[in-house]
């Protein structure tokens, strides 16, 4: 015997996932994780025994309910399922899954489509900060065909432009966790941010490397990824987030110049493996340190201006991700006035999940 669960697969961004109401899953925290886990097919390193994609990528999961939150129209919460371990991750946010969530908002009848673009404002749970996505509704119905186009997808879709508008210090209470614009981390130099998620950066000349080098390459060069993580572990505790040997967060930014005519380079470790491109919320994190005087990424930005208004094209081993940047004040007084970037998403396919029974029963 089987148990249906009612989803919604979807592409948001760069990532791709199951999108579940919050009212078709257990309430009890443990109970659906045991269930996620077991649609995902996790722990297994290929997830053959569930619809996850042997990627962190594409391990992940969305729930969405009617808003806790007076100024927010929907709940998101987002869940990393593990791939190889039987594990769930709530302590961060993914800003790529973000662009499903709209449309699928719209679509389950929990926000009103209200003329050519509806605007939704999504309190992202993880970490109790706000975005709004503007999302296409020509007729009232969500128009997902469009000739927008984002880095690591191909092809081209309509347009989700997405607002951040708290998210400065979403994990660890504070743009600079430590209050300095850099620290000294195992005889290297680091800054530790967080503007919607929490970023180590680090200079790729201290690690013998380029940053042109492909994801592959860096994952396999064992000492370099030994350095990057004790380092980690390190400004984890200094970033007020914890022992952080099993959560995702921090991610680790190696950053150079640009080769490619962006503002910066970057190769980011998420925190084990080395992203195929970056994540949106990374990306912001790793845009706001580029216009930080005396930061690590300062160091290598190569900045068309400095104005409080900047677009940055962050380099990734992909492409690039462009991040829109209103910015006041310097150094350790900078402060966040806005942050906007562009994402699509995709329906890809509405039906039912299926779990086995005595694992649902479990957890009822
Ligand atoms: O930074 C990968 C991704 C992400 C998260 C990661 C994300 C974000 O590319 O907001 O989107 O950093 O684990 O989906």
């Amino acid at each position: 015997m089987q148990t249906a669960i009612p989803c919604t697969l979807m592409r948001g961004g760069t990532s791709k996932g199951p999108f579940f109401l919050a009212t078709d899953l257990p309430t009890d925290r443990a109970a659906r994780d045991a269930v996620l886990l077991s649609a995902m097919g996790s722990p297994d390193k290929r997830q053959i025994d569930g619809v996850g994609g042997a990627d962190p990528l594409t391990s992940k999961v969305a729930v969405i309910g009617p808003s806790t939150r007076p100024d927010a129209d929907v709940d998101y919460l987002f869940l990393q399922v593990v791939v190889d371990e039987p594990r769930v991750d709530d302590s961060q946010n993914c800003g790529n899954m973000l662009a499903g969530v709209g449309p699928f908002a719209i679509e389950q009848g929990l926000v009103k489509a209200t003329g050519d673009i509806t605007d939704v404002r999504i309190h992202m749970v993880n970490t109790a900060t706000l975005a709004v996505a503007h999302v296409r509704t020509p007729g009232g119905v969500v128009e997902y065909d469009g000739d927008a186009r984002i880095d690591g997808v191909p092809g081209t879709a309509a347009p989700i432009p997405i607002d951040f508008l708290d998210v400065a210090g979403s994990s660890c209470g504070a743009l600079l966790p430590t209050g300095n614009v850099r620290d000294v981390i195992d005889g290297v130099d680091v800054t530790m941010i967080d503007n919607g998620m929490p970023v180590v950066i680090l200079n790729v000349a201290d690690f013998g490397i380029t940053g042109q080098e492909s994801p592959e390459a860096i994952e396999a060069n064992a000492e370099l990824c030994r350095r990057v993580e004790s380092i980690r572990v390190q400004c984890g505790h200094l970033m007020k987030l914890g022992d952080v040997t099993n959560k995702t967060v921090p991610k680790m930014s190696l950053v150079c110049a640009p080769a490619h005519g962006g503002a910066i380079g970057t190769r980011t470790f998420i925190p084990k493996r080395v992203h195929k491109a970056i994540g949106v919320l990374g990306a912001v994190s790793v845009a706001t340190a580029a216009v930080l005087r005396g930061s690590v990424a300062y160091d290598v930005a190569k900045l068309a201006n400095d104005s409080s208004t900047q677009l940055l094209e962050v380099e990734h081993p992909t492409g690039f991700f462009t991040v829109e940047m209103e910015v006041e004040g310097s150094g350790a007084n900078l402060t966040i006035q806005r942050s906007a970037l562009l994402r699509t998403a995709r329906k890809l396919m509405r039906g039912e999940i299926f779990v086995p029974a005595r694992i649902w029963r479990k957890a009822a």
